[in-house]
């Protein structure tokens, strides 16, 4: 036992043996004493055709989610899922194994009670959720762990306990980013900038993929496509914008080339690259050409790769993209790295190795020495990684998407699931290519995909070489409209966003969450896909049908209606009920809650909390009650109490609704003033009280 209701269960058969580090854990937890004999779980173990198997019996009326990355429905019943980080280009919901592992089950009971499992192995491992929760694993016998709580909430904070919690990223990047493989040169990128600011869509992000470098070498530059990256970047920061390069784990195999010389030289005589099975340096193609690839499971390795940042950053990058960190590889055997390399892995994460123990940890390194190298080059800001691959556990590190999806009606339905079961799985910062990656979007596919990728935690449009233009502007002025609409609501609400984001770093309760986090008992909120809740008080109800737009009712009777994205007006106020357009989704506030919303602005660093509007679900006499968290950022100042805490409440007066703000923390405290209260009436009124 860990804790109280936290068991670690292990195979009888293998008990004598030395359990093996998990990284996935913040710190390997310590044991307490026997479980107690009434400990709801038991876990049964088997081992079977070179499996080690372990079995859990579910009750019947037991919904299942979490195992990370996966496309399809929302509840996991009947599914498989495979932990085996794979560049899986175009996927479907077919795809058994995507681009990263979370050896994770989340199971609610019949009556809202829930358990997680954790299946404590790096190996290649199924989850078989047919008949109850089969894991079946490679490599030596893991141990299981199982934490039983009153509620999934309760579950999911204690999972974090144990995982680890995403430290909060800066406000920019809870805004909204333009990418695309790639824009390139210069010029494209300060149009597409440009595009932004002269048809006043907010945006706050512009990002470089792979072409901006020097044949495809990592930590260099095209001088001739980019000849002042540093000049580009300043630029854009003067309209507002950041800037997020990729980095590539292929280091192009190039004598001549520093970092490929560096990384051969290794320290005390050893390669920071992975070997093979021969103990040579292991190549294998990608975008260069014939790539070695760092071994970021070593302390040594990562102590180099973060010395690597400083140089780099130089030139003004904000936030750093690591892809193909699978790792994908053209020519390997299953587009990876034998399993047959070499590792040379600290002790902490279970000594030298095989490629079989460590591939699935291999992101998670990665990310966790690009974190390394830039909270060394920038020890007092705070951090904006993305990557694709990741283990649980991984949020510790990075933010992620959901990877090479298409621009079609199903990727549009399964990014609402996915983007939830990552959450469920302990990775808040999650969302999909808005438009679809793969193939080109239709202009109602677009729009729709902005509508509900506005709404999810990390908002990126993004779209593959060769495709049709993707920018909001590119459908035509009707799908412009419902972009501009869609990212509009994303920042009014970025107050309560940024709130919401807060507590997940404080406390581990993901940002967006299933419909049923709002009514745990009720079954029938248990399966639903084309909804969810944004924090704790807003429900965003989409539709995914091509041929319906209207999306349907709220799926928890009683929550109201409202709309933030009036282009007619300032931003303060400006509450109504009716849809702004068609193709985006409806919002409903929770009865009893207030949420605050910032007046319309094209970027975080142009949002003025000054002039916040309370919005208000105002029950009989007693008073919505909110809250709202801010504080400056962007440094890591917040940690050390530099931050205003505050208790947001509406009552109804003779006027109209009366707010107030009760501060719990004082700091910020002179930014933060209420321009408007808006009360959302049970009965379609909307009443509004200016400051
Ligand atoms: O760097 C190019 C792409 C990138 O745009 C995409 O987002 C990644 O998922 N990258 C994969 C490599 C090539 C994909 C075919």
């Amino acid at each position: 036992m860990f804790a109280d209701r936290t068991v670690r269960f292990r195979d009888p058969a293998h008990a004598a043996s030395e359990l093996p580090p998990f990284p996935a854990y913040l710190s390997p937890p310590r044991e307490s004493g026997p479980a107690p004999a009434t400990f709801p779980v038991r876990v049964r173990f088997a081992d079977k055709d070179g499996l080690r198997h372990a079995w859990i019996k579910t009750d019947p009326g037991t919904t299942l989610y979490g195992t990370g990355e996966i496309a399809g429905p929302l509840a996991r019943n009947g599914r498989v899922t495979v932990c085996w980080n794979t560049d899986q280009f175009d996927y479907t919901d077919r795809s058994r194994s995507l681009y990263q592992s979370h050896p994770f089950v989340l199971g609610v009971r019949r009556d809202g009670s829930a358990f997680g499992v954790i299946c404590e192995t790096t190996y290649w491992c199924r989850i078989d959720l047919r008949r109850g929760i089969l894991f079946s694993a490679r490599g030596p016998s893991p141990a299981v762990t199982v934490i039983d709580r009153a509620s999934p909430q309760e579950l999911v904070r204690a999972l974090s306990d144990l995982t680890g919690r995403m430290p909060m990223p800066p406000r920019w990047a809870l805004g909204y980013h333009q990418c695309r493989w790639s824009y390139e040169p210069a010029a494209r990128v300060r149009e597409i900038a440009e595009g932004f600011r002269s048809r006043r869509i907010p945006c706050d992000a512009i990002w470089l993929d792979i072409d901006y470098m020097h044949g495809f070498r990592c930590f260099t530059f095209d001088h001739e496509k980019f000849h002042d990256p540093a000049g580009l970047n300043s630029d854009l920061k003067s309209q507002g914008f950041h800037t997020v390069y990729m980095i590539d784990p292929g280091i192009k195999v190039d004598h001549g080339y520093a970092v490929y010389d560096a990384g051969r030289a290794g320290s005390d005589g050893v390669s920071h690259f992975v070997q093979d099975a021969r103990g040579h340096e292991h190549h294998g193609s990608v975008w260069p050409g014939p790539c070695a690839f760092p071994d970021y499971t070593s302390a040594a390795v990562r102590r180099w790769w973060a010395g690597l940042w400083p140089e780099f950053l130089r030139a003004g990058a904000d936030g750093i993209w690591n892809d193909m960190n699978e790792p994908a590889i053209f020519d390997g055997p299953g587009k990876s790295m034998p399993v047959t390399c070499r590792h040379h892995a600290d002790p902490d994460l279970g000594g030298p190795g095989d490629h079989r123990r460590y591939h699935n940890i291999y992101g998670m390194q990665m990310v966790r020495a690009t974190r390394e190298g830039m909270a060394a080059a920038r020890p007092s800001r705070r951090l904006f990684i993305l990557t694709r691959s990741n283990f649980l556990g991984g949020q510790r590190y990075a933010a992620t998407w959901t990877g090479d999806n298409r621009s079609n009606w199903a990727h549009l339905r399964w990014s609402i699931p996915m983007a939830l079961n990552l959450s469920l799985s302990g990775q808040p910062m999650v969302g999909p290519d808005i438009g679809g990656f793969v193939g080109d979007a239709t202009p109602e596919l677009f729009a729709r995909f902005m509508g509900i990728g506005s709404l999810l935690p990390f908002a990126r449009g993004h779209s593959i070489k060769g495709s049709r233009d993707h920018e909001p502007w590119s459908f035509g002025p009707e799908c412009e409209h419902a972009c501009r609409l869609a990212l509009r609501r994303r920042y009014r609400l970025m107050p309560y966003l940024y709130t919401v984001c807060c507590n997940a770093a404080l406390t581990g309760e993901p940002i967006v969450r299933p419909v049923f986090w709002a009514d745990t008992a009720n079954p029938g909120l248990r399966t639903i896909d084309h909804a969810f809740l944004l924090g704790p008080d807003v429900i965003v109800v989409a539709s995914v049908d091509p041929a319906r737009a209207e999306p349907g009712p709220s799926p928890i009777p009683g929550w109201r209606e409202f709309e933030c994205a009036d282009p007619d007006d300032d931003g303060v106020g400006g509450i109504g009920r009716a849809r702004a357009h068609e193709q985006l989704p409806r919002l409903f506030l929770r009865p009893g809650a207030v949420i605050p919303l910032a007046p319309a602005a094209e970027h975080t660093g142009a949002m003025d909390l000054s002039r916040l509007t309370l919005v208000a679900a105002i029950e009989g006499d007693r008073a919505a009650i909110g809250s709202l968290r801010t504080d400056d950022g962007e440094s890591l100042d917040h940690i050390h109490g530099a931050y205003f805490n505050a208790e947001l409440s509406v009552s109804r007066g003779p006027q109209g609704p009366i707010g107030h703000v009760v501060a719990l923390h004082e700091e910020y405290r002179a930014r933060v003033g209420i321009a408007a209260v808006a009360a959302v009436d049970a009965d379609g009124s909307v009443t509004i009280a200016t400051a």
